[in-house]
């Protein structure tokens, strides 16, 4: 018998699906290995249950979005946590991930946490005007939570952001029968960071979260760069401006007749999230340069 469904975990060569309700242990057919496909988290498939033999894995639908590490597929949205003090943003983390979500077809959404203890208005600002939906919640308190979760609904997301900023404490929010560790109890433990090596799909408000270990550190990992022919696109706000400057062949750094220098200058697209564009181009410049040299490409 045929069902369709979705990956929610895959460990040790067999992959668990969900599908109407229900979960079916199933292992990969030979072909996907021939064709250097292999099936992962939040792969939509198409499986074949069978008596008394193994459930097959028959066909992968074709992906929305592809992340290499962690392994997941269809990501639709991913959710930028950045607390307002302990720690403080730090804006080109969040600008980096905004980036690399825009560059993989996946809707990027900043949450500022923590604003019992400090106001996120001034970075929500910078955000908004970009046009990235932003929001301000307290895990505390509970302020904000109630407008996070219809934006769960019918989407594979992923949350991402530096250890303390209220990862965990934020999903317990949304969702109490989670109980995921926070900081508190794992350090009460004695465990220090919870850690996973696979990724796993839970359900959540209508939804999928990809539990993506390693996600944080994507930012540092050098091979994680946006190509220079996408980069500018991969920062909404600057749509409006794209093959508007003088020169075909704008870098948008500090170029002759650029409009989006202009748009800086006049205040129409905030400094800080230019600059860490210029910073991304440099690395994104320097890194297939590498490339090129290793005859990679
Ligand atoms: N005051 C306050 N503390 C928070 C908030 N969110 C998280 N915390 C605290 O920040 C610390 C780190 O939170 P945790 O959820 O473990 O962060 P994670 O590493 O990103 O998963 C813990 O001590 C939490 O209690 C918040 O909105 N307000
Ligand atoms: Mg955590
Ligand atoms: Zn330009």
């Amino acid at each position: 018998m045929n069902k369709d469904g979705i990956i929610i975990k895959g460990i040790g060569g067999f992959y668990y699906v969900e599908a109407a309700g229900q979960v079916y242990e199933c292992k990969a057919k030979g072909i996907f290995r021939k064709e250097g496909k292999k099936p992962v988290a939040g792969d939509f498939v198409t499986i074949s249950v069978n008596e008394g033999a193994e459930n097959t894995i028959d066909v992968i639908k074709e992906r929305t979005s592809e992340l290499m590490r962690p392994p997941v597929a269809n990501i639709s949205r991913l959710f930028i946590i950045a607390s307002t003090v302990e720690p403080a943003p730090v804006p080109f983390i969040i600008d980096k991930l905004t980036a690399i979500a825009a560059s993989k077809n996946i809707e990027p959404i900043v949450v500022f946490t923590k604003c019992d203890m400090a106001s996120a208005d001034e970075f929500a600002g910078i955000y908004r005007s970009a046009g990235i939906k932003t929001f301000c919640v307290s895990n505390k308190t509970g302020e904000g939570i109630e407008a996070i979760k219809p934006e769960l609904e019918g989407h594979i997301s992923a949350f991402a952001g530096n250890s303390g900023v209220g990862k965990s404490s934020l999903l317990n929010a949304i969702d109490p029968a989670l109980g995921l560790k926070t900081a508190e109890i794992s350090a009460k433990l004695g465990r220090g960071k919870h850690t996973t090596r696979h990724s796993e799909l839970f359900r959540m408000c209508g939804g999928y979260v990809a539990d993506t270990p390693g996600f944080a550190s994507i930012v540092s990992e050098e091979s994680e760069y946006i190509p220079t022919d996408i980069l500018a696109a991969s920062f909404p706000e600057f749509e409006d401006y794209l093959g508007q400057c003088r020169f075909s062949s704008c870098r948008h750094e500090k170029d002759k007749g650029c409009r989006i220098l202009e748009a800086v200058e006049a205040g129409d697209i905030s400094s800080s999230r230019h600059s860490s564009y210029v910073a991304l181009l440099q690395q994104a410049e320097s890194r297939e340069e590498q490339l090129k040299k290793s005859g990679k490409k």
